[in-house]
């Protein structure tokens, strides 16, 4: 029996497929929006904007993607023997459905193009997603709403972030009321996407609600001072939050018949990347840590207890129902990307750039915020260095891999987090200089997945744990994830006190440049 998993990430739409029985990892397919679909106009999954806090997606994308990953996956998978299929996406982005998305899910036939048999479905033509920053004031009125930013953190696991989809409905009922009347449902990416497969309005799972600043995250339903504080009669177009392991149902009877899979495989609700990629690590036990290495960087740990998260930490829910602590940075790839551009380097050439530069980079240091960042909040984008020429292009390449793990190194202090050994996932995972500098700056072991994206993969675990009988979370992990998890490699002890030194430095470098820019 096989399982997929499914991942619409910011840039790509992934799958998965495992054998549930031997444990193997038998197909893995990227589909590349820019690339593979240039028709949309996308750079890097998203829309150019003139206004750099507006970033959104066509939501058709997504389903063009969807319609061709599946439909090419029978030249190398015996998709009939696929016996349930999760997913997970982008965290936060909300796409805005007419009333008849419903009635065209029903209506589903086998042999049209779904994009075209889903035309008129949205309400609004793009979705915001979670780069998206326009949305500071709808933040400030929502935490006035609930009593202030500790306690919306409280009730719903984060204060009012800009991404949050609370505060994104707020804005577009505000913004584009005419929009908002032909608005009969909100779905996150997530929930929009599960909808396809199981030809019905799919809600969205708990991982990925607590990512709207809509729920309480205790009682896991919607707190209804918070909907109220977004948007009059918000409660009928969200649904209601279901628990990561509801089976949705069969797959849409068009879709088994268009891709040829068998009628009876179910539908399993998808979740966030973050969560989805926390079951792809094995990070199923208190105290298990991550490092996500993707367009976003970010920094998990799992806990059945609630953890108590400074300000700029969130609380989601992980799919096997435990706690998950997160920071999220919006100044990941996109910023090693934009230091590995400007000096005209590969990969290759970058890591290059590390082995020659000495551990701490004598004291040359960069605040990366080449995009508006979320940790800590930076709504104007602007790189500082300090004691840095953008010319010396070694220095440059480890400035910037050392300030993201260093500003990671601060949140996890803040929040209590000591990890022993952190899993490392995302395309900079398969680099082994930058996650040497990931170890030294932790002074832990880090353990990398062979499988670059552990959100498909731990989305087809999910699958295979809603199947009736089966496997267990812990059984799952040993038989899938442990066999492809790389040799952990190993902090230099002696660069430890290097780390704690540049870690004070670069709180005061970054607590100097944010006073200066209130
Ligand atoms: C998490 C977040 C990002 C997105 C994109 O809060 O905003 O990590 O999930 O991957």
């Amino acid at each position: 029996m096989l399982a997929l998993g499914l991942d619409a990430s910011t840039q790509s739409l992934t799958a998965v497929v495992i054998d549930i029985d031997s444990g193997a990892v038998v197909h893995q397919r990227q589909l590349n929006y820019d690339r593979d679909l240039p028709q949309y106009g996308t750079r890097h999954g998203v829309l150019p904007h003139p206004d750099p806090a507006i970033v959104h997606a066509p939501p058709l994308m997504w389903v063009e993607a969807l319609d061709r990953l599946l439909g090419a996956l029978g030249d190398s998978v015996d998709v009939a023997r696929i016996a349930a299929i999760a997913g997970s996406a982008q965290q936060h982005g909300s796409v805005y459905l007419r009333a008849c998305f419903a009635e065209r899910l029903a209506a589903l036939r086998p042999e049209r193009p779904l994009v075209e048999q889903l035309a008129d479905v949205c309400a609004r033509p793009t979705a915001p997603v979670w780069l998206d920053s326009s949305t500071a004031e709808d933040c400030r009125a929502l935490d006035a709403a609930l009593g202030g930013p500790a306690e919306t953190q409280r009730i719903t696991g984060s204060a009012a972030y800009e991404r949050f989809t609370g505060p994104q409905i707020r804005r577009c009922a505000r913004c584009e009321p005419e929009v908002w009347a032909q608005t009969a449902h909100v779905r996150l990416v997530s929930s929009f996407l599960a909808s396809l497969l199981a030809g019905r309005l799919a809600d969205t799972d708990w991982g990925d609600a607590s990512g709207m600043n809509l729920m309480d995250l205790e009682r896991k339903q919607w707190h209804p001072p918070a909907l109220a504080a977004c948007a009059a009669d918000l409660a009928p177009r969200l649904g209601e939050p279901i628990a990561p392991w509801t089976v949705l149902g069969p797959i849409a009877p068009a879709l088994a018949a268009r891709y040829g899979f068998a009628r009876d495989c179910r539908i399993v609700a998808w979740t966030g990347d973050n969560p989805a990629s926390s079951i792809g690590l094995g990070l199923v036990r208190d105290g298990h840590c991550a490092i996500s290495l993707g367009t976003s960087d970010v920094l998990f740990a799992i806990s059945s207890r609630r953890p108590s998260m400074p300000p700029a930490g969130h609380v989601f829910i992980s799919p096997t129902g435990a706690y998950m602590a997160l920071f999220c940075f919006a100044n990941g790839s996109l910023a090693r990307e934009a230091v590995r551009d400007a000096h005209h380097l590969d990969w290759a050439g970058f890591s290059a750039a590390l082995a020659r530069t000495p551990p701490g980079n004598a004291g040359r240091l960069m605040l990366p915020w080449f995009r508006p960042e979320i940790v800590p909040k930076v709504l104007r984008a602007g790189v500082v260095r300090a004691n840095l020429s953008p010319g010396d292009t070694d220095a440059d390449c480890r400035a910037v891999v050392e300030a993201q793990f260093t500003s990671m190194r601060l949140r996890a202090e803040a929040a209590g987090l000591q990890p022993t050994l952190l899993h490392a996932t995302g395309g900079a995972a398969q680099n082994a200089a930058i996650l040497q500098v990931a170890a030294d700056v932790f002074q832990c072991p880090v353990r990398r997945s062979q499988v670059t994206n552990t959100a498909a993969l731990g989305a087809a675990l999910r699958a295979a744990q809603a199947l009736p009988n089966g496997p267990g979370w812990d059984e799952l992990v040993a038989r899938v994830v442990e066999p492809q998890l790389a040799a952990p490699i190993a902090p230099r002890r002696d660069t430890a006190e290097i780390y704690r030194r540049l870690a004070q430095q670069y709180a005061e470098l970054e607590a100097r440049e944010l006073a200066a820019r209130r």
